[in-house]
């Protein structure tokens, strides 16, 4: 199925609800009758700019596989395919496009070689090589997250991949195999629904602002002195702006992370690092969360524009052992 505007307008009972609600005024109410808590102003109450996407995406059909949504706004379990063989162009067309609507795709029991899921991968674009991640050692395609015992898990902070770069990946594809019984879990979080929830009087002071991206402020540690100057020079910090529009859902999304971003352009440190906080801690709303309990063999297929990711580090010190193939995109641009 390819997804043009007629298909999203759908008749069901609960699009007319909502554009009951809407037409009303109730939902501009359910927003104003949030309450305030604490020192960072979080809110509690019905996070209800959610209602639209939600109920767009439930209406949504597929022919060549089936879905099950995971969260109201983002991620869905992907059943009927065997990523080992190639697409066929329909059933490419249909993920590709399931991939833009739920933005995190998840596949079960999926028994791929190194080999296998580098050819399922590319056929989405081409595949980047990570100067400064540890790699699968045929295949440097893959960066390999190997932890035990002695290595743990320093995933867990929300990010978007390799913002560092002029052209981050757009997406990734993310192999389980070997994994905790329990813990060990990633969750995700949808951008675009915390860009959606930002107040109006925020979303205008956001308009043409950009900000700075620099792999060091996470990956400094790991680069011998002697070598800082020389990939500094191949890595130069980078600008994009703090809202992007995604490429191809057309919507927008809030684009800084806690890994790489640095600071905004032409503000204070102070000014810069408070508004910072306040758009890293649209991350922590739960409500635009997905979490995802890996078995062996399960796969995610991520929009590494629209969602940021955490891989929860509470498994220590069992292994669990996962390899990541990310696809080249464009520059984002507002
Ligand atoms: O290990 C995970 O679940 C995700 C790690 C991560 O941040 C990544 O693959 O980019
Ligand atoms: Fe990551």
């Amino acid at each position: 199925m390819s997804i043009t505007d007629d298909d999203l307008t759908t008749t069901n009972a609960a699009v007319a609800k909502l554009e009951g609600i809407a037409a009303s005024g109730e939902l501009a109410d359910f927003n104003a009758n949030r309450i305030t808590l604490g020192p960072d102003h979080s809110l509690i109450g019905p996070v209800a700019h959610l209602a639209a996407e939600r109920i767009r995406l439930a209406a949504l059909e597929w022919e060549n596989f089936t879905v099950r949504q995971v969260a109201p706004t983002l991620g869905a379990v992907v059943e009927g395919l065997d990523l080992s063989l190639p697409l066929s162009d329909d059933t490419y067309g249909e993920l590709r496009d399931a991939w833009t609507q739920y933005k995190v795709l998840f596949f079960r029991n999926q028994d791929l070689t190194a080999e296998q899921q580098l050819a399922f991968a590319s056929q989405f674009g081409e595949l980047e090589v990570h100067p400064f991640l540890p790699g699968n050692e045929e295949s440097p395609e893959l960066v390999r997250f190997s932890k035990d015992a002695e290595t743990g898990g320093y995933e867990n902070g929300w990010h978007h991949d390799v913002t560092w770069r002029e052209v981050p990946s757009k997406g990734t594809v993310l192999r389980a195999i070997e994994v905790p019984n329990t813990g060990g879990d990633t969750l995700f979080c949808d951008m675009t629904a915390a860009y959606d929830g930002l107040s109006d009087e925020l979303k205008d002071q956001l308009e043409g602002m950009v900000a700075v991206h620099d792999f060091f402020q996470a990956f400094g540690h790991t680069i011998p002195a002697g070598k800082q100057a020389e990939i500094r020079e191949k890595y130069p910090i980078v600008e994009h702006p703090v809202v992007i529009h995604h490429p191809v859902s057309g919507r927008r999304v809030l684009y800084v992370n806690r890994y790489f971003t640095s600071h905004i352009v032409g503000l204070s440190d102070e000014d810069s690092d408070t508004l910072l906080a306040e758009l890293y801690r649209q991350a922590n709303v739960v409500e635009y969360h997905c979490r995802f309990h890996w078995e062996p063999n399960s796969i995610a297929m991520w929009d590494n524009l629209a969602v940021q990711h955490y891989a929860s580090s509470d498994y220590w010190p069992d292994v669990r052992i996962m390899e990541r193939a990310s696809i080249i995109g464009v520059r984002p641009s507002a």
